[in-house]
Protein backbone atom coordinates (compact mmCIF):
# COMPACT_ATOMS: atom_id res chain seq x y z
CA UNK A 1 0.00 0.00 0.00
CA UNK A 2 1.34 3.53 -0.99
CA UNK A 3 0.62 6.22 1.55
CA UNK A 4 -0.58 9.73 0.35
CA UNK A 5 3.46 11.32 0.79
CA UNK A 6 4.79 8.40 -1.41
CA UNK A 7 2.39 9.57 -4.35
CA UNK A 8 4.09 11.54 -6.90
CA UNK A 9 1.94 14.55 -9.11
CA UNK A 10 2.92 15.22 -12.36
CA UNK A 11 2.64 19.04 -12.21
CA UNK A 12 3.91 20.05 -15.91
CA UNK A 13 5.94 18.84 -19.36
CA UNK A 14 8.23 20.24 -21.16
CA UNK A 15 10.50 19.87 -24.38
CA UNK A 16 8.11 16.81 -25.73
CA UNK A 17 7.91 15.27 -22.47
CA UNK A 18 11.54 14.94 -21.71
CA UNK A 19 11.31 17.21 -18.95
CA UNK A 20 8.74 16.11 -16.16
CA UNK A 21 8.03 18.21 -13.34
CA UNK A 22 6.55 17.24 -9.90
CA UNK A 23 5.49 17.08 -6.51
CA UNK A 24 6.88 13.75 -4.83
CA UNK A 25 9.46 12.19 -3.38
CA UNK A 26 12.74 11.62 -4.67
CA UNK A 27 13.48 8.26 -3.02
CA UNK A 28 10.19 7.16 -4.20
CA UNK A 29 11.74 7.60 -8.13
CA UNK A 30 11.93 5.12 -10.46
CA UNK A 31 13.95 6.16 -13.11
CA UNK A 32 17.63 5.17 -14.11
CA UNK A 33 19.61 7.70 -11.55
CA UNK A 34 18.70 9.51 -8.61
CA UNK A 35 20.59 12.54 -8.16
CA UNK A 36 21.81 13.87 -4.97
CA UNK A 37 21.83 17.13 -3.42
CA UNK A 38 25.33 16.37 -1.41
CA UNK A 39 27.96 17.82 0.71
CA UNK A 40 31.88 17.68 -0.02
CA UNK A 41 32.56 14.99 2.30
CA UNK A 42 30.08 12.40 0.16
CA UNK A 43 29.28 10.65 3.85
CA UNK A 44 25.77 11.97 3.83
CA UNK A 45 23.88 14.70 5.95
CA UNK A 46 20.18 16.03 5.71
CA UNK A 47 17.09 16.71 3.59
CA UNK A 48 18.20 14.82 0.43
CA UNK A 49 21.20 13.52 1.22
CA UNK A 50 19.60 12.32 4.44
CA UNK A 51 17.06 10.82 2.28
CA UNK A 52 18.73 9.15 0.14
CA UNK A 53 21.47 7.36 2.41
CA UNK A 54 18.84 6.38 5.03
CA UNK A 55 16.49 4.66 2.01
CA UNK A 56 19.41 3.74 -0.24
CA UNK A 57 21.69 1.42 2.95
CA UNK A 58 25.28 0.64 3.44
CA UNK A 59 25.89 0.17 0.29
CA UNK A 60 25.74 3.78 -0.96
CA UNK A 61 28.16 5.23 2.12
CA UNK A 62 30.25 2.35 0.78
CA UNK A 63 31.04 3.09 -2.21
CA UNK A 64 30.75 6.58 -1.21
CA UNK A 65 34.28 5.75 1.07
CA UNK A 66 35.74 4.18 -1.46
CA UNK A 67 35.20 7.14 -3.98
CA UNK A 68 36.62 9.33 -1.61
CA UNK A 69 39.43 7.56 -1.31
CA UNK A 70 40.78 6.62 -4.47
CA UNK A 71 39.44 9.78 -6.41
CA UNK A 72 38.60 12.47 -4.33
CA UNK A 73 40.27 12.17 -0.96
CA UNK A 74 40.00 15.72 0.07
CA UNK A 75 36.12 16.03 -1.22
CA UNK A 76 33.92 16.27 -4.20
CA UNK A 77 34.45 19.48 -5.47
CA UNK A 78 30.89 21.71 -6.20
CA UNK A 79 29.94 21.21 -9.68
CA UNK A 80 31.38 17.35 -9.92
CA UNK A 81 29.29 14.64 -10.00
CA UNK A 82 29.94 11.03 -9.38
CA UNK A 83 28.07 7.96 -9.21
CA UNK A 84 27.49 5.25 -6.95
CA UNK A 85 24.76 2.09 -6.46
CA UNK A 86 21.53 2.45 -5.40
CA UNK A 87 21.53 0.70 -2.91
CA UNK A 88 17.89 -0.38 -1.79
CA UNK A 89 16.35 2.58 -3.57
CA UNK A 90 13.78 2.31 -6.66
CA UNK A 91 16.72 3.16 -9.41
CA UNK A 92 19.93 1.32 -10.89
CA UNK A 93 22.15 4.54 -9.77
CA UNK A 94 22.56 7.66 -7.67
CA UNK A 95 24.50 10.35 -8.85
CA UNK A 96 26.18 12.55 -6.18
CA UNK A 97 26.52 15.98 -6.85
CA UNK A 98 27.55 19.40 -4.66
CA UNK A 99 25.69 22.51 -5.26
CA UNK A 100 26.76 25.96 -4.33
CA UNK A 101 26.05 27.66 -0.58
CA UNK A 102 24.20 30.59 -1.88
CA UNK A 103 26.22 33.88 -1.26
CA UNK A 104 29.38 32.16 -0.21
CA UNK A 105 30.93 32.82 -3.97
CA UNK A 106 27.93 35.27 -5.81
CA UNK A 107 30.14 35.81 -8.61
CA UNK A 108 30.43 31.72 -9.61
CA UNK A 109 27.28 30.78 -8.13
CA UNK A 110 24.95 30.49 -10.90
CA UNK A 111 27.66 28.29 -12.89
CA UNK A 112 28.37 25.95 -10.26
CA UNK A 113 24.81 25.47 -9.76
CA UNK A 114 24.54 24.92 -13.70
CA UNK A 115 27.35 22.68 -13.62
CA UNK A 116 25.42 20.13 -10.92
CA UNK A 117 22.97 19.81 -13.06
CA UNK A 118 25.16 19.51 -16.56
CA UNK A 119 27.82 17.38 -15.32
CA UNK A 120 25.17 15.11 -13.79
CA UNK A 121 23.58 14.59 -16.99
CA UNK A 122 26.73 14.03 -19.32
CA UNK A 123 27.67 11.97 -16.07
CA UNK A 124 24.05 9.77 -16.91
CA UNK A 125 24.78 10.18 -20.61
CA UNK A 126 28.05 8.23 -20.51
CA UNK A 127 26.68 5.54 -18.37
CA UNK A 128 23.51 4.88 -20.69
CA UNK A 129 21.23 5.91 -18.71
CA UNK A 130 17.63 6.27 -20.03
CA UNK A 131 15.70 8.62 -17.25
CA UNK A 132 17.21 11.04 -14.34
CA UNK A 133 15.15 13.08 -11.49
CA UNK A 134 16.72 15.76 -9.84
CA UNK A 135 15.91 17.37 -7.09
CA UNK A 136 15.71 21.39 -6.37
CA UNK A 137 19.72 21.28 -5.41
CA UNK A 138 20.77 23.74 -3.62
CA UNK A 139 17.12 24.96 -2.37
CA UNK A 140 17.30 23.35 1.17
CA UNK A 141 20.34 23.81 3.60
CA UNK A 142 22.47 25.60 1.04
CA UNK A 143 19.74 28.59 0.98
CA UNK A 144 19.53 29.23 -2.49
CA UNK A 145 16.49 31.03 -3.78
CA UNK A 146 14.16 28.77 -5.34
CA UNK A 147 12.90 31.66 -8.19
CA UNK A 148 16.63 32.11 -9.30
CA UNK A 149 17.60 28.25 -8.61
CA UNK A 150 14.58 27.56 -11.35
CA UNK A 151 15.90 30.01 -13.94
CA UNK A 152 19.44 28.12 -13.57
CA UNK A 153 18.46 24.94 -13.31
CA UNK A 154 15.97 24.67 -16.49
CA UNK A 155 18.30 26.29 -18.45
CA UNK A 156 21.32 24.28 -17.83
CA UNK A 157 18.52 21.15 -18.44
CA UNK A 158 17.53 22.37 -21.59
CA UNK A 159 21.14 23.07 -23.22
CA UNK A 160 22.06 19.58 -22.02
CA UNK A 161 19.04 18.22 -24.05
CA UNK A 162 19.46 19.98 -26.92
CA UNK A 163 22.84 18.28 -27.59
CA UNK A 164 22.12 14.73 -26.61
CA UNK A 165 19.68 12.47 -27.45
CA UNK A 166 20.09 9.86 -25.15
CA UNK A 167 18.88 10.74 -21.85
CA UNK A 168 14.93 10.13 -22.73
CA UNK A 169 13.26 11.81 -19.13
CA UNK A 170 14.64 14.45 -16.65
CA UNK A 171 12.33 14.27 -13.84
CA UNK A 172 12.35 17.32 -11.53
CA UNK A 173 11.48 16.51 -8.17
CA UNK A 174 9.87 18.89 -5.54
CA UNK A 175 8.67 18.10 -1.96
CA UNK A 176 6.27 20.53 -1.51
CA UNK A 177 3.55 21.60 -4.22
CA UNK A 178 4.41 25.28 -3.81
CA UNK A 179 7.67 24.65 -4.56
CA UNK A 180 6.88 23.44 -8.24
CA UNK A 181 4.58 26.16 -8.34
CA UNK A 182 7.50 28.78 -7.88
CA UNK A 183 9.67 26.07 -10.65
CA UNK A 184 6.97 26.78 -13.40
CA UNK A 185 6.89 30.68 -12.21
CA UNK A 186 10.39 31.04 -13.24
CA UNK A 187 11.84 27.85 -15.11
CA UNK A 188 13.13 28.92 -18.49
CA UNK A 189 12.16 26.30 -20.63
CA UNK A 190 9.69 28.05 -22.29
N1 LIG B 1 12.47 14.51 -2.08
C1 LIG B 1 12.48 15.62 -2.87
N2 LIG B 1 12.91 16.82 -2.46
C2 LIG B 1 13.34 16.93 -1.19
C3 LIG B 1 13.38 15.83 -0.29
C4 LIG B 1 12.91 14.58 -0.78
N3 LIG B 1 12.90 13.47 -0.02
N4 LIG B 1 13.87 16.27 0.90
C5 LIG B 1 14.13 17.59 0.76
N5 LIG B 1 13.81 17.99 -0.50
P1 LIG B 1 18.59 19.94 0.63
P2 LIG B 1 20.85 21.47 -0.52
C6 LIG B 1 13.99 19.32 -1.13
O1 LIG B 1 18.75 20.65 1.91
O2 LIG B 1 20.13 22.75 -0.33
C7 LIG B 1 22.39 18.17 3.23
O3 LIG B 1 22.62 18.15 4.61
C8 LIG B 1 14.11 20.52 -0.25
O4 LIG B 1 12.82 21.03 0.03
O5 LIG B 1 18.41 18.47 0.64
O6 LIG B 1 21.57 21.21 -1.81
C9 LIG B 1 23.64 17.78 2.42
O7 LIG B 1 24.44 16.82 3.12
C10 LIG B 1 14.92 21.48 -1.10
O8 LIG B 1 14.09 22.18 -2.00
O9 LIG B 1 19.91 20.18 -0.33
C11 LIG B 1 24.35 19.09 2.27
O10 LIG B 1 25.16 19.39 3.38
C12 LIG B 1 15.79 20.57 -1.95
O11 LIG B 1 15.24 19.26 -1.80
C13 LIG B 1 23.23 20.08 2.15
O12 LIG B 1 22.10 19.50 2.84
C14 LIG B 1 17.25 20.55 -1.57
O13 LIG B 1 17.40 20.62 -0.16
C15 LIG B 1 22.82 20.31 0.72
O14 LIG B 1 21.86 21.34 0.69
Amino acid sequence: MTSSSQVSSIEKTFLNGRVVVLVGDITQQHVSALVNAANWTLLGGGGVDGAIHRVGGSAVLHECKEIRRTQYPDGLPTGKAIATTAGNLPADYVIHTVGPIYGRNPEKQADLLADCYRNSLELAATLHLQSVAFPSISTGAFGYPRDEAAGVGSRAVKEFLAKNSSVAEVRLVFFLKNDARVFLQFQNFE
